[in-house]
């Protein structure tokens, strides 16, 4: 009888036990939050497929917020998983993972106010470790004990702030201090609350003397923002971030190498990847910067010449134009150079009038293999321009008008509508050309970017270009890489 007793029990208890096992299970494989992240995509697996079961939770964790001042290892989850990466980045998936209402709020209005995984970037936190994508020839090299030291100039517009401080501490964690004259922030008027008192308090209390915020009373866009920043600056080197970006290992010396060399010589890094979705860091293809004549930026392979030198595919590469958020420039060169043209509006074109203004006056401009940032694509650009203007349209013309000769033309063979469009007044900018003797368009085009293919008219034969054969064409050359 009592051993009749004892063996029902034993049963009823299994049954139990198997029943709460199989109730968990659907729980956390069918529920909706779990659910919901076979929309974003992640590196490795198909888009469109959830998580393989063995990712997925098995309990429940409390929400993460902005973390408070974090040492160089914490991980805000709190759950031992890493931050940093060595070697490829792996993506930890439980990093997107939500939780509870409060995650799925945070990853909503990250995508609508940011267009990236806040979620994900919140649980970064403001350090984290990169992979080393340098080509592993760059380890070999070593670059002089007595480099320029540098004022880094990062313009912030409604940005995130583990983002933005992950940017900050990311170059205070991986840039030697004798180097790093200064960080100076400026932020474009920014509407968000946690970007106000919050990060005044956040940068007083927690951080060095040698970073400074700079408040703009009104909106300028990012080309007076950095012209603002610029004027603030001391340091020999000026160099102009993104406020979503992450330095890589030993990523300054490189840049600050050939200037120290030429102080006419502008540098710009390797710009690595950080997803949107998953803000996985990885690897881009060195590819070196060209337009069309839509005066869109655009990536173009290096041809074969650039990489024959005995350095190979680590030594620098001339490029044509820079993207525009990433480079190095030595301060008082930048001011000779004419700054920026300060009649260009919040953003676009201003990385194309530069590079030209580089080329046709007498400097240079080199991509830098051995030195990588990383920074968050993001599919659309998350804010507008105030009263909705075509800031890029405006910006395009000025550039046109003062840099491109006759070769506007072109520019208005694909914009007829813009051909009578007002684009304010360019005297100081056409002044500046001539006291700077600089050369004109056709020796730019001859000289510096003969690949570009002219139509029309004006067309004739090209040379031929040769690019590295059998070389897959890199995701970065697709149009539209930054911003839209
Ligand atoms: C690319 C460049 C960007 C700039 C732009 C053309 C890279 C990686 N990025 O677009 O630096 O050259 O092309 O203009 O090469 N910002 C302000 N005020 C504003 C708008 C933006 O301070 O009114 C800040 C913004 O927070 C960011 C920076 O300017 O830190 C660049 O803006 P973006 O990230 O939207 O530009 P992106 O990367 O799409
Ligand atoms: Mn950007």
């Amino acid at each position: 009888m009592g051993s009749a007793t004892l063996r029902y029990f034993c049963y009823g208890c299994l049954f139990t036990s198997v029943t709460w096992t199989l109730l968990l299970f659907i729980y956390f494989n069918f529920s909706e939050e779990t659910q919901s992240f076979k929309y974003v995509p992640i590196k490795g697996f198909e888009p469109q497929k959830p998580f393989p079961k063995k990712f997925y939770p098995r309990f429940v964790r409390g929400s993460v917020h902005v973390p408070e001042p974090q040492h160089k290892d914490s991980n805000p989850l709190g759950n031992g998983a890493k931050n940093s990466v060595e070697g490829d980045a792996e993506f930890s998936p439980e990093m997107g993972m939500i939780f509870n209402e409060q995650d799925q709020e945070v990853r909503d209005l990250g995508y609508q106010k940011h267009a990236f995984n806040m979620l994900i970037s919140n649980r970064l936190g403001y350090h984290r470790d990169v992979p080393d994508t340098r080509d592993p020839k760059c380890k070999e090299k070593s670059y002089p004990p007595d480099l320029p030291h540098a004022s880094i100039v990062i313009c912030f517009y409604n940005e995130a702030l583990s983002a933005l401080l992950r940017t900050v501490h990311g170059v205070l964690d991986r840039t030697p201090s004798y180097l790093l004259h200064e960080i100076i922030l400026v932020d474009d008027n920014s509407e968000l609350d946690d970007l106000k008192e919050h990060l005044g308090v956040y940068i007083s209390k927690n951080l060095p003397n040698k970073i400074k915020l700079v408040r703009n009373e009104k909106r300028e866009g990012l080309i007076r923002g950095r012209m603002i920043g610029a004027s603030h600056a001391t340091g020999k080197v000026l160099v102009f971030l993104d406020s979503h970006c992450e330095v890589n290992k030993l990523w300054i010396q490189p840049l600050l190498t050939p200037i120290r060399e030429s102080r006419r010589t502008v540098v710009c890094p390797v710009i690595d990847i950080i997803s949107a979705d998953t803000l996985t860091y990885s690897s881009s293809p060195v590819v070196r910067g060209g337009f069309n004549w839509g005066l869109h930026f655009k990536w173009d392979l290096v041809p074969l010449s650039e990489l024959e030198g005995p350095e190979g595919a680590t030594s620098p590469i001339k490029s044509p134009t820079m993207a525009g958020g990433l480079f190095a420039m030595d301060r008082e060169y930048f001011n000779e150079l004419g700054q920026y043209d300060s009649g260009m509006d919040i953003w676009g074109g201003e990385n194309l009038e530069i590079s030209f203004r580089i080329w046709m006056c007498g400097g240079k401009l080199l991509i830098i293999p051995c030195s990588r940032v990383g920074h968050i694509f993001r599919k659309r650009r998350p804010y507008g321009s105030p009263g909705g203007r075509d800031t890029m349209a405006h910006n395009s013309l000025r550039l046109a008008h003062v840099w491109m000769d006759d070769y506007k033309e072109q520019y208005f063979a694909l914009r007829p509508e813009l051909r009578n469009r007002s684009y304010g007044n360019i005297t100081d900018r056409v002044e500046l050309r001539k006291k700077l003797n600089c050369e004109s368009f056709k020796w730019y085009l001859d000289n510096i970017y003969p690949e570009m293919q002219i139509s029309g008219p004006n067309a004739k034969p090209q040379p031929p270009v040769f690019f590295n054969r059998g070389q897959k064409r890199p995701k970065t050359l697709q149009r539209g890489r930054f911003g839209v």
